[in-house]
């Protein structure tokens, strides 16, 4: 007796495992072993462009970065990375424009030496639906963890490591989770293609109306961003 009922108890305690939120009961269909994403869970393709670098994060997880190192010159590129998460998303971004060290500046010692610019635009379909759920725009919020350089005039200054102040500040732990308060953030400013000068990858994309370029105020002197956004439902 004891032999042939201790299976039975092992399966009840694995459904109940694997379905916590609801009680078993004899309606309850068995679990299906499928291939697509687990129960409640929902498979999502992000579309992004980034001057120049960028990685993205839900629900608290790191799903994917651009595939073209920031110290790459001119990395200018698009990307698509495929996701599985589970509504609400809270979408967490890295923005990064090029900086050779904390001056801010690029091309150092050069005659192009320059403040570099950013920018970048984003947008994710939820595949089951086809239906954009998130797209940049003014809605975005973003703290800046690199500003430099402060005072713009020490642009073509012969040694920019001692002329360019910088601001810099800390990634504040727990910033890609859902309960995180971003309210001191800011809201994204928006960029046209010509402001932000569009580049490589980005016309790969076909960009629905709703996504926009968005950075911060200043698209010069913010050099690296973290980003929410978030989306109640499917
Ligand atoms: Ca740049
Ligand atoms: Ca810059």
């Amino acid at each position: 007796m004891i032999r042939r009922t201790l299976p039975l108890v092992t399966v009840l305690l694995l459904a109940a495992s694997a379905c916590s939120s609801d009680a078993v009961s004899d309606s309850t269909p068995a679990p299906t072993a499928g291939t697509g994403p687990h129960a409640g869970e929902s498979t999502f393709v992000a579309e992004v462009w980034a001057d120049n670098w960028f990685s993205l994060y839900v629900n608290g997880k790191l799903v994917g970065q651009d595939s073209v190192p920031i110290t790459t010159e001119r990395s200018f590129n698009s990307e698509r990375i495929t996701f599985t998460a589970t509504y609400p998303l809270t979408i967490a971004m890295v923005t990064k424009d090029f900086k050779q060290d904390d001056s801010g500046l690029e091309y150092i010692g050069t005659d192009r030496q320059q403040m570099g610019d950013g920018g970048f635009i984003a947008q994710i379909t939820d595949t089951a639906s086809g239906r954009i759920v998130a797209s940049t725009g003014r809605t975005w919020k973003g703290l800046v963890l690199h500003r430099a350089p402060l005072d713009e005039s020490c642009e073509k200054s012969a040694s920019p490591a001692t002329d360019c102040a910088s601001k810099i500040v800390a990634e504040p732990s727990g910033w890609t989770s859902a309960g995180f308060d971003d309210a001191t953030w800011a809201p994204a400013t928006t960029y046209s293609e010509e402001e932000v000068g569009v580049k490589e990858g980005y016309n790969d994309i076909s960009w629905d109306p709703s996504a926009e370029l968005i950075w911060t105020a200043s698209l010069k002197l913010d050099n690296t961003i973290l980003w929410r956004h978030t989306v109640p439902s499917g």
